[in-house]
Formats: structure tokens, sequence, C-alpha cells
């Protein structure tokens, strides 16, 4: 094994301002597949000059250089120095007063597999400037704390030509558009294409009149329609609840099919991975519907939340991406169900953020140190970044949050931010000091939280104790402040004493509660209030008890969530406690049916696994796979009548529609229909995915017709129907291995791998086809490391054209501590074969030498 490469790493501490400030950006771009020709022009100024600096600007190899000038004239070539990564004039050839710096380079869209920076998507000239693309079009100060006002001009023959801010004028294949907003480059964005739009306008609470667009390939319109209703209740939602209005004329959305991760929220021209745009009933899932909605939310909300108000530099990531997930999550809240939004979301932290946590990977919300800034695009920074909101939230009440809120708006904006003084906003605006509470987003781990009880005249004690084991770089772990909201239920059911926000401050801590009659029975943790894993010594009684009675929608699913994780963990006489605290819930028909569908589905291979693991024992998942199956079919014999009435009564009548209400009982109905499968033989499955005319219900029926391995004609039917359509042959390429049986899984994507629509260079295509597998908990965790050896030799493949997709879908790997010594060696080697090779990206080269530290 050859040396592994010594890589620069970045540190927060490191931060300096930049040493000339940049009052305007004029770029002219004449488009091509190849030899794209890019003008640029910033108007410079030393921030000092009686302290000189050397102009360094962001620009590597990819870059051919034609042309350099300052003020008109070109500067002595031995002043000017060029290395792999960026462009250096030496503080002698400049001026000391403002001058103004002219490049003309090109570049190869068509060559760009990493979708980084501008590339060619099915046609379309698209770009991707975040976090560091910029630097892929032109020479530049590609930092997020270097802001400017941009023109640009866009010069092609192809009809749709778009960028940020407003359009200046149109005519005769060149485009030009003005943002006003000044903007750091991560920002910028420009489309070139043979687009068709959906429109509507959107009047702002001040009266302005917005014109709204949705692009997509002639043909997709009748898909679009759902993106952009989502967007106006976006854009309403931001005035009603933030007082956020938008400032543009225009806000252009745009879908393409090649792109590297949800989408972007460029400045009045966010793009989209189409599978977040197009939608419609036969071909796109609730779930897909939902994503929509939110994610459209997101882009916008970022408008204020990282446009408006950006990042100094990339530590301070979830400073926009933490608050803005945070608001889209409210956002969902108020248009669905907040019980069932919150319990999803704790699903979704505790199934990517606490994972990261406990492995190899596990980093603070705001990271101090990075090698590859793209590789911190995760959980942690995202939804850990949210919870820490919310938790800022309880402490401090929704009346305080809503004026540092406001707060921060009017001091912030404009300015490049830090979480200093985010923190700063919440300190001001209610008094509090938030020097502890800080720790959150320094402090990697996931804290454990140890509940006792003690009972005594009338009087409950609750003592807490807090621990965080060490995470890399981190051997110490200081105590934190964790919001601990607890409500009491009385033996008949009813609440004795309603939520109560606990301020738990120390290592160990005791509250008490007074004058009680009867020892009530504690909800702890209502509205999963912190983002720790909460453990107390309780009987499977005391949990159905909380299952059938607690007011929390979060601890009633939780109580469920526990008896299920001791069914699966401890054997036989827990497993009929839960069957029969099942039995009463599917009988509750006051009960929300998406809400009675969450408690139905039992916890995911993956979670068992981790569940396991944080008790201190070695997953096996094959035991875990047949013993979830066990269950199942338990339940299953167990309420036959039950379930069947049940499947029966939550048909949804009518044309299909995406509103919660539809897709609550059709998410019942599905959850039923997995467990019925298991004694039916797929009976239900087979007549469902021939009835059914949403692909709601087709996926679901055939996902079980997949396990089943009974799946063969469903799977030609769709493919006859909708073999052109990208989205759904994803689909269809990720239920065949996520859904195979575990001894099958590897073989299932070998096979799929050789077909000549695994087009594997789209990143869709290729999350379809290894997340599949990934997401296949024992497939890929197979005892003969095919799992492992599978992956490995598609992220080499993949590294060479796309190093982000490459480095992203490494974290497959990231819980191989945890398993069993045979397994633990091969993927090992997996991890250290990929580690060795020569030209490996710095974006894998990071991921896969942290994961084998
Ligand atoms: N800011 C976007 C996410 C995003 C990040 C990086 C990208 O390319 C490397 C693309 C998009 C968001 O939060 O939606
Ligand atoms: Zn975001």
């Amino acid at each position: 094994m050859s040396a592994p490469k010594l890589q620069p790493v970045q540190h927060l501490a490191d931060y300096r301002p930049w040493p000339f400030l940049l009052s305007e950006t004029r770029l002219d771009l004449t488009l091509a597949a190849r030899g794209t020709i890019v003008r640029a022009a910033l108007d410079l100024a030393p921030r000092d000059p009686d302290a000189p600096s050397d102009l360094v600007l962001d620009g590597g190899a990819g870059l051919q250089l034609r042309a350099l000038t300052i003020d008109g004239q070109a500067p002595d070539p031995a002043h000017v120095t060029r290395d792999d990564e960026r462009l250096t004039i030496a503080a002698a050839a400049l001026p000391r007063a403002p001058f103004t710096l002219e490049t003309e380079v090109a570049i190869d869209p068509e060559d760009n597999t990493a979708f980084e920076g501008l590339y060619l998507s099915g046609g379309i000239f698209c770009t991707q400037c975040e976090a560091e693309g910029f630097r892929h079009i032109t020479f530049y100060p590609d930092r997020p704390d270097v802001m400017t006002v941009f023109r640009v001009t866009l010069r092609s023959d192809l009809p749709v030509l778009l960028s940020n801010g407003n359009p200046v004028s149109d005519a005769g294949g060149v485009a030009e558009w003005h943002d006003h907003w000044p903007k750091p480059s991560y920002l910028f964005a420009l489309v070139a294409g043979d687009l068709v739009a959906v429109s509507d306008r959107f009047t702002t609470r001040s009266g302005r009149e917005i014109a709204l667009n949705v692009w997509v390939r002639p043909g997709d319109q009748d898909r679009a329609g759902f993106a952009m209703e989502s967007l106006i209740k976006s854009m309403r939602w931001d005035e009603d609840v933030y007082g956020r209005e938008y400032d543009l004329d225009v806000f252009n959305i745009v879908a393409v099919d090649d792109f590297n991760m949800g989408a972007m929220e460029n400045k009045g021209l966010n793009i989209f991975n189409s599978k977040l745009v197009l939608a419609s009933p036969d071909t796109a899932t609730d779930t897909d519907y939902e994503r929509i909605e939110a994610v459209i939310a997101h882009e916008y909300f970022h408008n204020w939340t990282g446009n408006r108000i950006t990042c100094r530099d990339w530590f301070q990531l979830c400073l926009k991406e933490g608050l803005t997930v945070f608001r889209d999550q409210q956002f969902t809240s108020d248009l669905r169900s907040a019980a069932v939004k919150r319990i999803e979301d704790v699903q979704t932290l505790r199934a990517l953020q606490f994972r990261e946590d406990q492995g190899p990977l596990a980093h603070p919300p705001r990271p101090d140190r990075y090698e590859e800034i793209n590789n911190f695009y995760t959980a942690t920074v995202y939804e850990k970044g949210a919870e820490v909101i919310g938790m800022l939230k309880r402490l401090v009440g929704d009346a305080a949050y809503a004026r540092a809120l406001d707060l921060y708006f009017a001091r912030h904006d404009g300015d490049a931010a830090t979480i200093e003084d985010w923190l700063k906003v919440f300190e001001d605006a209610t008094g509090r000091d938030l020097t502890h509470f800080k720790r959150w987003y320094t402090d990697a781990g996931t804290p454990v939280l140890e509940m006792a009880e003690d009972w005594q005249d009338g009087i409950l004690t609750l003592t807490f104790a807090q621990s965080t084991k060490p995470t890399p770089g981190q051997p110490d772990k200081p105590a934190r402040v964790i919001p601990i909201a607890v409500g009491l239920i009385g033996p008949d059911g009813d609440e004795v004493a309603p939520t109560r926000v606990l301020e738990m401050t120390e290592a160990r801590q005791t509250f008490t509660f007074e004058a009680l009659g009867a020892r009530p029975v504690v909800s702890a943790l209502r509205g999963f209030s912190a983002p720790v894993m909460l453990t107390r010594q309780l009987d499977d009684a005391t949990r159905a008890f909380l299952l059938a009675h607690d007011t929390d929608p979060f601890a009633r699913w939780e109580a469920g969530r526990e008896l299920a994780l001791s069914a699966l963990t401890r054997g036989d006489e827990a497993a009929q406690a839960y069957i029969d605290a099942i039995g009463a819930l599917l009988g509750d028909e006051a009960a929300d049916p998406a809400f009675r569908a969450l408690c139905l589905t039992l916890p995911g291979e993956e979670e068992i696994a981790t569940r396991l693991a944080a008790q201190g024992s070695t997953p096996d998942p094959d035991a875990i796979h047949a013993a979830r199956g066990d269950l199942a079919r338990r339940i299953a014999l167990a309420h036959q009548d039950l379930l069947t009435g049940l499947y029966d009564a939550m048909t949804v009548p009518g044309a299909y529609s995406p509103d919660a209400a539809s897709a609550a009982r059709r998410s019942l109905r599905i959850a039923v229909l997995g467990l019925l499968a298991r004694i039916d033989g797929g009976e239900r499955a087979q007549i469902l995915f021939g009835v059914a005319s949403n692909m709601t219900e087709r996926m679901a029926a055939l996902a079980v017709l997949v396990r089943l391995g009974r799946a063969g004609p469903a799977l030609k039917v769709l493919e006859a129907e909708f073999g052109d359509n990208r989205l759904v042959m994803d689909k269809w390429f990720a239920v065949q291995v996520m859904a195979a049986p575990p001894g099958r899984a590897v073989a299932v994507a070998r096979d799929l791998a050789t077909r000549r629509d695994f087009d594997w260079k789209n990143p869709n295509r290729f999350r379809a086809l290894l997340g599949g597998l990934a997401g296949n908990h024992a497939g890929f965790h197979a005892a003969d490391g095919a799992g492992y050896d599978f992956t490995a030799d598609w992220l080499i493949r993949m590294d060479a054209a796309n190093p982000q997709i490459a480095a992203r879908m490494s974290t497959a790997f990231e819980t191989w501590p945890r398993y069993n010594p045979d397994r633990r060696a091969r993927a090992r080697a997996a991890l250290e074969r990929i580690a060795a090779l020569e030209g490996l990206s710095r974006n894998t080269r990071e991921m896969v030498s942290r994961m084998i530290a």
C-alpha cells in the first residue's frame, strides 16, 4: 500500500478576512459544450492600501487561461503564478487604488462528470457552485464572505437563458441579468436550454408582483404543477410566520436530471434534482409529494436564511442549513400533521444522525476542521443543526424565539455571519447566557440520558444522569444543557401534570414533583425535546400503558417503539406484550391513520442493529432480519381479522390526491398490507399492484412482491409502461435491491448493473442501485463480504467520474466497527483497497481515512 498523500486541513481558527474588497462582478459567457468562453471583470480594491497583499484567486487546472489584464494592461508574467488550485498575482503588480481585473478562460462543460461548476445535463447547461464550484468556472475569490453584485451576459442559441436576479434584456441569443443583492459566488447560477415553463404569479404582502416559473423539459409540464403550488404556499408561509417577503421581480426553478444533491438555493434561480420537482399520481408516491413540498420550501426559505444572511466561512454551514431545515420542518407541520411530522423527523435523525454520531465519522454541527467541505453536508450539520434550534426555542419560549429571529434579520441582513452572531441575538433578545448551550454546536456525540424515579409521600423525584462517549478528536465530553419535557399520567390514564420543561445543566441532576395523590407514570422527553438517547427502567406493561394513554403523540409512539425493540431484542414474553398493545392500537379509531401506520411499522433492521450496538452487543444482520420477519408474522396471525378489516376500511375512494388525509389512509393501508403479506403469500399485494392507478400503492405492492420473490411479472409491467421515465425506473432499480431477500441482494445488484439503462454516471441511478444495496442491511453486510466488495468496486469507479457522489456513498461503510471480527476484517479490507488507490479524490480519501483511522 502506498503512503497516503498528505492533505491540507482547513481550520476554523485560521479564518482571516479577504484582503481585497470586491464591488462588482461582470460575467460574459459564450456557451458551448466544449470551449465555453468565460470573460470575467472584477472591480477590486485593496482592503488596506498600506498593507499590500498578493491577489490569490481560486481556480484550478481545468481553466484554460486565455487573457488576464489589470486595468486593461497585461501584468509582467513573472508576477503571475499558477498551481493546481489557484492563481496568484504578486502585490508588486497591483495598484494601491481600486482596479479592474479582467480574465478570459475556456472550459469544457461536456467533460464535467463531477457536476460541480458548469456542466451539461441532457442538453441543458446548468451550474452547481456550492460549496466551491464557482472556481471551476472562472478565477475568483470563491469563499462565502466575499459578496458582490453580479451582472451576467449569456450568449447561446438555446431558447431559454437564465441567471440570478432580474432580467435586463433577452434578444437574439444574448440575455443579460442583473442581481443587485450582493451575494457570494456559491449562489451564482446559470441555466441555458430548451425548456418550457409552468408559470404563475405571486403578490407579496406589500403588493409587489412576482413572476414565478418552474422550468422543465418539453413534455414534463403536466408534472410541474405541484411544485408550483408548493412554491406559492412557501412564499405565503414565510410572510405569515417569519415576516419574510421575496425581494426580486422573478423567481425561477429549474429541474435537471443530473444533480449531486437534492436542490440548490441560488439567488432567484433555484436548481433542482428533477425527482424533487416532477410529480404526477401515476409516477410519484405520497412520500415524493411530501418531499417535493418540503424541499421547494427549504430552498425558498434559504432566500432569507442563507442568501440575505449567509455564512462567513464553511465551518458555519449549519447556520444556514440547521435554521432552514428547522423552518421547513415547521412549514410541513403547519401544512400537514405536526405529530406525524415530528415522529418522521425523529426517525430520520436516528437513522442518519445517531448512526453518524456513533461511528468514525462523528463531528459537531459546527466542525472546526475539514479537508473537503463537500463531505460535511451531513445529517449532523442539517438535521442535528435543526434540533439544536428546536432546543433553543424550547428553552427561551415561542415569543422570545420570534423576537430573536426578528433581531437576527434586522441585525445581520446582508452579512456573512457566524454561529456566535446567531447565539448573540438570542442572548440580546432574552438576557440569557448561552455559553454553556453553545456546546451543542461545538461538541460531537449523542448524549445518553439515564432517568431514575423515586416515589415517597406523594413526592416524585426524577434523577437524570447524562454522559457522552468520546468521538474522534474529542475524548472529553462535558455536560450539556438538556431541555427535558416531562408530563405525568395518573393511574387511570388522565394527565395529572401537564408538560413541564426541566432544564438540565449538570452531569447529574434531580427534579421533584410534589403534592401528587397516587404514583403517576412519567411521560419523558415529550416531543423528543432534545436529541439524546433516553434510557430508563420501565416494564413492558407501563410502556403499553403509555402507548394507550400518553397525550403527547411523540411519547406515545415512542412507548410503542420501545416495546417493539424490546420484543425484537429480548424474546418471547416481550413480543407478546407488544402484540397485545398493537391490537389495542389497531382498534383505536380515534387515532390518526398516519399515526397508527407509524406505530404499526416495525423498527428497521438498521435501527435494531444500532440499538443492539448501543447496548454493547454485536448485531448479527441475518438474525435481525429473521427476528423482524418473525415478529411481523406473529402480529399478522394474532390480529388477522382486525388487519383485514382495516385494509378494506382504509381504501381511499375517488381520484388520487396527495393531500395529507388521503396519504395518511394510504400509509395505514400499506403498513397493514406489509403485515398481511406475511401470511397471505402476497395475494393482496398482487391484486393491489394490478388495480392501483397511483404509484404510492403500486410501489408498496411491488416491494412486498420483491420481498416474497414473486415480483417478476410486476417488474415487467412497470418497465413496459415506464421504461423511458427515469424517475420511475430509479424506483424500479432501487426496490429490487432494497427489498431483495438478503441472500440475493448482491446478485440482483450485480445483474442490474449490467443493464444498458444502468446509466451509472447519473447520480440518481447510481444511488438507486448502490443506495438500495446499502439500505438492505443484511444484504450489504452479507457474511462473505460480497456487499462490501461490490460497493467498493463501484465507489472506485465512481470516484474517477464524480468524487462527491463516491464520497457520500462511502458512508454505507460508516458502521463497520460494530460488526463481528470477520465482517470487520472484510469491510476494512474493502476500505483499504479504496484508500490504496493512486489518484483517489480528496473527497473519498478524506472519508475513507476517517473511517479506518
Ligand atoms: N444548499 C443546498 C444543498 C446543496 C449543497 C451542495 C451541493 O453541491 C455540492 C448542492 C446542494 C441545500 O441545502 O438545499
Ligand atoms: Zn439547505
